[in-house]
């Protein structure tokens, strides 16, 4: 099992009219969209182990793993680009053809929560999930994951 807590969410500065800190109508409906699609991921971060069960001294996606069905630890989401997206149960949206989800996941120091550390040595990870809209950010999250 394991444990969760966000730590930080930002929006891409391009979304603000220049000069004013007013968001657009259409600015706002993107980051609504990339909230939901951010939030995906993290529904289906929960459903994963801390470390792989058959091979938990490897950092990412392990021999024979080769999709989201397979996918059983958090640090085989590292260095995925989803585009069309997905949904929380791994389902592709079809529906948001030019919105793409990238993940990445690192290895925080346990004592500052921090620092980045080798990911094999450390029982907390930080995942961060940036939302694009035509290769444009529009959001990023980020979120701790500690072993239970
Ligand atoms: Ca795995
Ligand atoms: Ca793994």
């Amino acid at each position: 099992m394991i444990a969760v807590v966000i730590v930080g969410v930002g929006v891409a500065a391009a979304l603000f009219g220049m000069g004013t800190s007013v968001i657009t109508a259409d600015a706002g409906r993107d980051v609504l969209v990339a909230g939901i699609l951010s939030d995906y991921i993290w529904q289906y971060s929960e459903e994963l182990e801390f470390w792989d069960p058959e091979d938990n001294a490897n950092f990412g996606v392990e021999a024979g793993e080769n999709g989201f069905g397979d996918y059983d630890d958090v640090d085989d989401l590292h260095g995925q680009i989803i585009s069309p997206p997905m949904g929380a149960d791994g389902e592709i949206l079809t529906s948001f053809p030019n919105w793409t989800q990238e993940i990445t996941v690192a290895g925080l120091d346990p004592d500052s929560f921090m620092a980045l550390v080798n990911p094999g040595i450390t029982p907390v990870r930080r995942v961060r999930v940036t939302i694009s809209k035509d290769g444009r950010e529009v959001q990023n999250y980020e979120w701790i994951v500690t072993r239970l």
